[in-house]
């Protein structure tokens, strides 16, 4: 393989510290990963599921306490903490490297190090770039084989370059009080400990991909944002694309893999997944955003996924797949997670690895009782994605005519809602708020503010994040026009009213008539909201116009409540809130009252 110079000698020092009794690197040949597939089966670390129902799968359990992403364990580390801004955890630089030192060192006695070579989007285009990850995990390591571009063509891109994100992770003792995520924008650098989890140790996804490329992005003038890009493909051919915002475990993967109602369908809709996590978004010389996907494959919640709610989904996870604290059938050596079908395994172990009886199953206490945990997940290739958009490996990514913003409310959000134009759009990302899920350690179901759904996400001072997309607004001759949808407001009975999903299209329809002025909509005190007759009900069961209007209502009661929520929120964020934004506010405000 390649070497370089850079690479080798933050290797050198890496390995110093932390004492692996042999350094690996990734070649991202079949033969080698092969080889630590099987080497991971027999230690235990895998399990190979059901070659002929499965195949080429595994599952995975990881520890007990370690099932999530730890935001309160998640560190900015810059010179300065107004740089990192109030709502990120901040840490001095050189404390955090002290603190971590005595982490790391020795950490990797008697264990492997594995070097992955990888490229967040394609390699070799001016778009990408390139990481590299040092860790002791080969669950690690094959995840992401899966979710990035790994492997010796990326050290040929890289070539004498020391323009790469350094990424070190270690086990360690998995101590859940010594676990840190920790980054450290200015050194290009991301350091890892004591995890094994998904976002917590693949190092290019939420870490590199969002936290220090969102950094890189204002540097540079572009954007890194936790967006799904899809395509709608009209029945003449022409597609057009969109992305959207939500945040973890609010309907991402599912909306990317949208399949339309079956009258669409006959017309000839198609919809085509681009990305389903992480979008890169560029203003290109024809003044226009496009948006290029930097992964390689899906790292998706499993509960709830099934053959009606998400089939190509399923279908992407039925063979190359490894399968994180789902539940695991021992009659046909298969997985199983809650909402996949009616018949739980009669014979099966839980999530942490005990026998499970499936009557044991409560509701309301479902980590404790479910088969698989809430925020189990799926790690499949992109390859192997039905509805995979022929774009998927443009080096440059595909033009978007529309940003959506959306999260979980019960009440306050209605169905679907426009901006009037690229500052109040900026403005409706800034408010955006969600009931928390277990895609992240801490209580679920709590409202909470999360702009862009980057709360987590970004690595800087939220506050200057908002004035980066004011600033690009004036950079876009032909912006995308932004909205708001939100697919989960709830009955007195707490159902979910509308039914979603497949059904969601009805929507984008509606986005992407606006983007073109080819449908009317009516001007409330948020923003324009659709005239009801205009989502098309044709073949949906249980939805009439009633429903729709009551779905797009504006509370104003419950929205002047939210204002003074929205106040305390920018208070929290401090003095970076652009002046724009708060006037935005003020203006909200107005309007309702009036
Ligand atoms: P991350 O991978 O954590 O970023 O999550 P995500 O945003 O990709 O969420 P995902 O698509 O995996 O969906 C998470 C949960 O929301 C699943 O339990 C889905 O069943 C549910 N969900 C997705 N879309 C809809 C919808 O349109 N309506 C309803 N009611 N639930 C949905
Ligand atoms: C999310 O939490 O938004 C995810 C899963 O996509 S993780 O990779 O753990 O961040
Ligand atoms: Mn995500």
């Amino acid at each position: 393989m390649r070497k370089n110079a850079f690479v080798d000698a933050w290797i050198a020092e890496m390995a110093a510290m932390t004492c692996p009794k042999e350094i690996v690197w990734i070649d991202g040949s079949e033969e080698q990963l092969e080889a630590l597939r099987k080497e991971a089966v027999s230690t235990g670390e895998m399990i190979k599921l059901n070659e002929e129902k499965l195949p080429n799968c595994y599952l995975h359990r990881t520890a007990v306490n370690d099932v999530a992403r730890v935001e309160s364990r998640t560190f900015i580390c810059t010179p300065t903490q107004e740089e990192a801004g109030n709502i990120n955890n901040w840490c001095d630089p050189d404390e955090m490297y002290a603190k971590l030192k005595k982490l790391y060192t020795g950490s990797m006695k008697g264990r492997t190090m594995y070097v992955i070579p990888y490229s967040m989007g394609v390699v070799g285009s001016e778009f990408s770039k390139i990481g590299i990850e040092l860790t002791d995990s080969i669950y690690v390591v094959l995840n992401m084989a899966i979710m990035t571009r790994a492997g010796a063509d990326v050290m040929e891109a890289l070539g004498d370059s020391p323009d790469f994100v350094k990424g070190l992770h270690a086990i360690a003792d998995c101590d859940p009080e010594n676990r840190y995520i920790t980054h450290f924008p200015q050194d290009n650098t991301i350091m890892s400990v004591n995890s094994a989890y998904g976002g917590n140790v693949l190092l290019g996804k939420k870490c590199f991909a969002l936290r220090i490329a969102s950094y890189l992005g204002r540097k540079e003038g572009w954007f890194a944002e936790h967006m799904l890009i899809l395509g709608v493909e009209y029945p003449n051919g022409e597609t057009k694309y969109v992305t959207a915002a939500f945040p973890s475990a609010c309907g991402k993967t599912n909306l990317a893999m949208l399949i339309p109602p079956e009258i669409y369908r006959k017309k000839g809709y198609k919809v085509w997944t681009v990305g389903d996590d992480i979008a890169w978004l560029r203003v290109k010389a024809d003044g226009r955003l496009y948006a290029m996907n930097p992964e390689n494959g899906f790292f998706g919640v499993a509960p709830g996924t099934n053959e009606h709610s998400n089939p190509n989904a399923l279908a992407t996870t039925r063979r190359d797949t490894i399968f994180t604290n789902v539940c695991h059938n021992l009659d046909d050596n298969t997985v199983w997670w809650e909402g996949l079908d009616e018949n739980p395994p009669k014979h099966a172990v839980n999530w942490k690895g005990e026998p499970w009886d499936y009557r044991t199953y409560d509701k309301a206490d479902k980590v404790n009782t479910s088969g698989a945990h809430p925020n189990s997940r799926f790690t499949a290739s992109a390859k192997n994605c039905p509805c995979l958009s022929p774009m998927f490996d443009s080096p440059e990514g595909v033009p978007v005519s529309a940003i959506i913003f959306g999260g979980r409310r019960a009440k306050t959000a209605p169905l679907v809602y426009e901006s009037f134009n690229w500052q109040h759009g900026t403005f409706v990302g800034s408010i955006m708020a969600s009931e928390t899920t277990a895609a992240a350690a801490g209580a679920v179901g709590v409202v909470r503010r999360d702009p862009m759904a980057m709360r987590p996400f970004v690595g800087y001072n939220m506050g200057d994040y908002w004035k980066h997309w004011l600033s690009m607004g004036t950079k876009i001759a032909n912006p995308p026009k932004i909205f708001h949808v939100n697919w989960f407001r709830t009955d007195d009975e707490g159902h979910f009213i509308w039914p979603g999903f497949g059904d969601n299209f009805r929507v984008l329809l509606w986005i992407l008539d606006r983007c073109e002025g080819k449908v009317d909509a009516v001007k409330t005190p948020i923003g324009y909201v659709p005239n009801p007759e205009d989502i098309n009900l044709e073949g949906i069961s249980g939805v009439t116009t009633e429903t729709v209007r009551d779905l797009l209502s504006v509370d104003t009661e419950s929205w002047l409540e939210d204002i003074g929520n929205i106040r305390d929120f920018y208070e929290q964020i401090g003095s970076h809130v652009p002046e724009e934004l708060k006037e935005e506010l003020d203006a909200l405000e107005k309007r309702l009252k009036a």
